[in-house]
C-alpha cells in the first residue's frame, strides 16, 4: 500500500492536521501509524498487539472528537500510541518506556491530550463520569469518552463507574473495544455475551432486515410500532445492549472498528446524543502484524532489542513460582490457583496445562480474586492467589476483612515486587511490605532465590496461615529442578556470613544477592568486615536474632527493595530503638519512581553497591 518514501504521518503535528484528511488518506495514515509502531517497539520494547489493535479507532476519535477540548479517557493506557504519536509525541516515540523518555502508559503531566492517567485498568468509566459531571457543573458542552477493553470491563470499578452514570445521566459515551482478549483470553459470563453479538449473524441480519423493511415500506405507526418493539425484545434476548440499556445507557453497534467510514458515521450520530451511551466496537488485536494477530497473546508486549546477552540469566521467579507449584501440586490434592488474567505473567502457563482443574482465572478482578480465595480456605482448599504486587493494592480491604480478620489460610505469591522497570510508577511493586505490614495474622515473606522460593511456598502450605511471598522481576538465581522442598522455621533469618564484624547487612529477598556478588569489593572500599544476614521473614521479625544483633553490633544496615516507610527497616529500627546500634535503613523512598531500566532505577534510588559503600562510610564515621 505504501508507495514513497513520503509519509503523510510526518505532516501530523496534532489531530487538527487529521481533519484535513480524506477517508483514503486515513487508510493510509493508518498504514504508516501501524508501521510506525511496529518498528519502534520491536526496537525498544513495549506493548504490542493491544496498541495495533487500535490505531483506526485512534484516528476516528481525533478525526471527529475535538480534542483536547473534548477528552478522551483511555483505560490502562497500553493501547494509546497511536494517540500519543499523533498528539505530538511522534518524534519522541522512540524514548517510549526510556527513563526520562515519554511513559509506556498515559500521564496528565506528559500531555493535554491525556486526559487521565492511567496504568491499572477498569479507571476510565470513573474518572470520565467525574469529568463530565465537572463539565455539567461548568455548563461547557465538551464531550467526554471513555475507552474501555472487554478485558478491562472485567473489573468491578468498570460496573460501579456504569451503575452510577445510568442513574445520574449526562453524556458519556463509552466506547467498547471489544477484541475478545484480556492479555489471555477473555472471560467471564459477560464476555461470552459480547462474543454472541459480534458472532451472530442471525441478530445482526434481523435487526438490518427489520429496519430496512420498516423504513422503505409506508406502514401505519402501530406497525412500525410494533416492528421497533420485536426489535427490541430479539435484541433483549441475542444481545449485551438490552443489559446496558437496563442500566440507563443507549447500546449502539456492534460496529467494525477497522471499517473507518462506518466508525465515522456511528461516532457522527453519537455525538448528537446527549445521553450516555456505549458503543460497541469490535476490534482485531495485533492488527496489521501476521504474527500479533495470529496469536495476540504471545505478542502482548515484545522486550527491547538487546546487542548482547546480558538478560541471559536463567529462569525468573515466575518461572520458578510456576514450577514450584507444579512440584508441590504432586502431593498436594487442595492447591488451587488464582489469577486476576495475569496468568502468563505470574508464570501459570504450565501450571494450567498441567491442573487446569485447579486454577481460575476470574478476570482483572483483584478483590474478587481475593475474597474467592478466602471463600475456598474457609472449606479447606489452599488457594494460592498469584498477583503482581502492585495490582494487589486493589484488594487491601479483602485482604484486611475476607482473609486476615479471619486468620484464612491464603497464601499470596507477590510477583513483580520491587522496581519494575520500564512500566513505571504504576507497576513499580514497592508499597506491599508497608502495606501489609500493618494487618495483624499475616506472614510476609522474600526468598532470596528460586530454591528458597520453593521452600517458603511449600512452609506456607504446611503452616496453614495467611502467607504473602514477595519476589522482584527478575531472575531467580539458583533453582533446582530436583530439590526436595524443606520446611523453614517460621520468622527464622539466615545468615549468609558471619565474620565477628560490628556492622551487620539485613537484606531481604532481591537485595541478597546483591550483597552476595558484591560483599568482597564492598569490603575492600570501606575497608570494613560486614556481616550478612538474609532476612527471608519481614513479618515476623526474627526476634532472637534481633537481640543478638542489639547487644553485638555498632552498625546495622536494612535493605530491601520497597518502601522506606513501613517497610522492614522502619520496623527493624523501631525494634532496635534502644540498642547503641546505628541503624541505617535504604530502600525506596517517599516519592514515585518514573520508568528506567530496572538497574537505572535501582541506581536511582541507591540500591547498589555506592549506596552500601555510603552507608557503610556512614557508619565508621559515627563509631570514631
Ligand atoms: C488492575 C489491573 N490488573 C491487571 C492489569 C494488567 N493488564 C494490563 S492490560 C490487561 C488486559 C486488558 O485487556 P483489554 O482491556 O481487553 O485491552 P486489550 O489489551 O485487549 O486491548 C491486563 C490484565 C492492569 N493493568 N491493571
Amino acid at each position: 500500500m505504501k508507495t514513497s518514501n513520503y509519509r503523510l504521518l510526518d505532516r501530523i503535528e496534532d489531530p487538527s492536521d487529521l481533519k484535513k484528511l480524506s477517508i483514503d488518506e486515513l487508510y493510509i495514515l493508518s498504514y504508516e501509524l501501524t508501521d510506525h509502531i511496529k518498528s519502534t517497539v520491536k526496537e525498544v520494547g513495549g506493548h504490542y498487539s493491544s496498541p495495533l489493535g487500535v490505531v483506526d479507532l485512534t484516528l476516528v476519535l481525533h478525526y471527529l472528537y475535538d480534542t483536547p477540548n473534548d477528552k478522551i479517557v483511555w483505560d490502562v493506557g497500553h493501547q494509546a500510541y497511536a494517540h500519543k504519536i499523533i498528539t505530538g509525541r511522534r518524534d519522541s516515540f522512540n524514548t517510549l518506556r526510556k527513563k526520562d523518555g515519554i511513559s509506556g502508559f498515559l500521564k496528565i503531566n506528559e500531555s493535554k491530550y491525556d486526559a487521565f492517567g492511567a496504568g491499572h485498568a477498569s479507571t476510565s468509566i470513573s474518572a470520565a463520569l467525574g469529568i463530565a459531571h465537572a463539565r455539567d457543573e461548568n455548563n461547557t458542552t465538551n464531550q467526554v469518552v471513555a475507552v474501555i477493553g472487554d478485558g478491562a470491563l472485567t473489573g468491578g470499578l468498570a460496573y460501579e463507574g456504569i451503575n452510577n452514570l445510568g442513574y445520574h445521566k449526562t453524556q458519556l459515551t463509552i466506547i467498547l473495544n471489544d477484541n475478545s482478549m484480556s492479555i489471555s483470553k477473555s472471560v467471564g459470563a459477560l464476555s461470552k455475551y459480547l462474543n454472541r453479538v459480534v458472532t451472530n449473524p442471525t441478530y445482526n441480519k434481523l435487526r438490518n432486515d427489520i429496519w430496512n423493511i420498516s423504513g422503505k415500506i409506508p406502514l401505519s405507526k402501530y406497525i412500525r410500532k410494533f416492528l421497533r418493539k420485536t426489535e427490541g425484545g430479539i435484541k433483549g434476548l441475542l444481545t449485551p445492549g438490552i443489559l446496558f440499556e437496563e442500566l440507563g445507557l443507549r447500546y449502539i453497534g456492534p460496529v467494525d472498528g477497522h471499517d473507518i467510514p462506518r466508525m465515522i458515521n456511528t461516532f457522527q450520530a453519537v455525538k448528537k446524543m446527549n445521553t450516555p451511551v456505549l458503543v460497541h466496537v469490535y476490534t482485531k488485536k495485533g492488527k496489521g502484524s501476521s504474527d500479533a494477530e495470529l496469536d495476540s497473546e504471545k505478542y502482548y508486549s515484545v522486550s527491547e532489542k538487546k546487542n548482547d546477552n546480558s538478560d541471559n540469566q536463567g529462569i525468573d521467579y515466575s518461572k520458578s513460582l510456576g514450577l514450584s507449584l507444579i512440584k508441590l501440586s504432586e502431593n498436594n490434592s487442595k492447591i488451587r490457583c488464582i489469577t486476576a488474567a495475569m496468568e502468563v505473567g505470574t508464570g501459570l502457563s504450565q501450571f494450567i496445562n498441567k491442573y487446569p482443574d485447579k486454577y481460575i482465572d476470574v478476570g482483572i478482578a483483584e478483590e474478587h480474586a481475593v475474597t474467592y480465595a478466602a471463600g475456598l480456605a474457609v472449606t479447606g482448599l489452599q488457594p494460592i492467589v498469584c498477583i503482581y504486587s502492585t495490582f494487589m493494592q486493589r484488594a487491601f480491604d479483602c485482604i484486611f476483612h475476607d482473609v486476615l480478620l479471619q486468620d484464612l489460610p491464603v497464601i499470596f505469591c507477590m510477583d513483580r515486587s520491587g522496581l519494575v522497570g520500564p512500566d513505571g510508577p504504576t507497576h513499580h511493586g514497592v508499597f506491599d511490605m508497608s502495606m501489609l505490614n500493618i494487618l495483624p495474622n499475616i506472614i510476609i515473606t522474600a526468598p532470596k532465590d528460586g530454591n528458597e522460593l520453593l521452600d517458603l511456598l511449600y512452609t506456607a502450605t504446611k503452616l496453614k496461615k495467611p502467607f504473602a511471598i514477595r519476589y522482584p522481576k527478575d531472575s531467580s538465581g539458583t533453582y533446582d529442578l530436583d530439590k526436595t522442598p524443606k520446611l523453614i522455621d517460621l520468622g527464622s533469618w539466615e545468615y549468609i556470613c558471619k565474620n565477628n564484624s560490628d556492622i551487620v547487612v539485613l537484606a531481604v529477598g532481591s537485595m541478597v544477592q546483591v550483597l552476595i556478588d558484591n560483599k568482597d569489593e564492598i569490603e575492600k572500599i570501606t575497608n570494613s568486615k560486614i556481616d550478612l544476614i538474609n532476612c527471608r521473614f519481614v513479618k515476623p521479625l526474627d526476634i532472637d536474632v534481633l537481640q543478638y544483633i542489639s547487644n553485638n553490633y555498632k552498625g546495622v544496615i536494612t535493605i530491601e527493595e520497597g518502601s522506606l516507610i513501613g517497610g522492614f527497616g522502619s520496623m527493624v529500627k523501631n525494634y532496635l530503638l534502644s540498642s547503641r546500634a546505628k541503624v541505617i535503613s535504604m530502600g525506596i523512598p517517599d516519592y514515585y519512581i518514573e520508568h528506567g531500566s530496572r538497574k537505572e532505577l535501582l541506581n536511582e534510588v541507591n540500591l547498589n553497591i555506592e549506596g552500601l559503600v555510603n552507608s557503610i562510610n556512614k557508619i565508621n564515621y559515627e563509631k570514631k
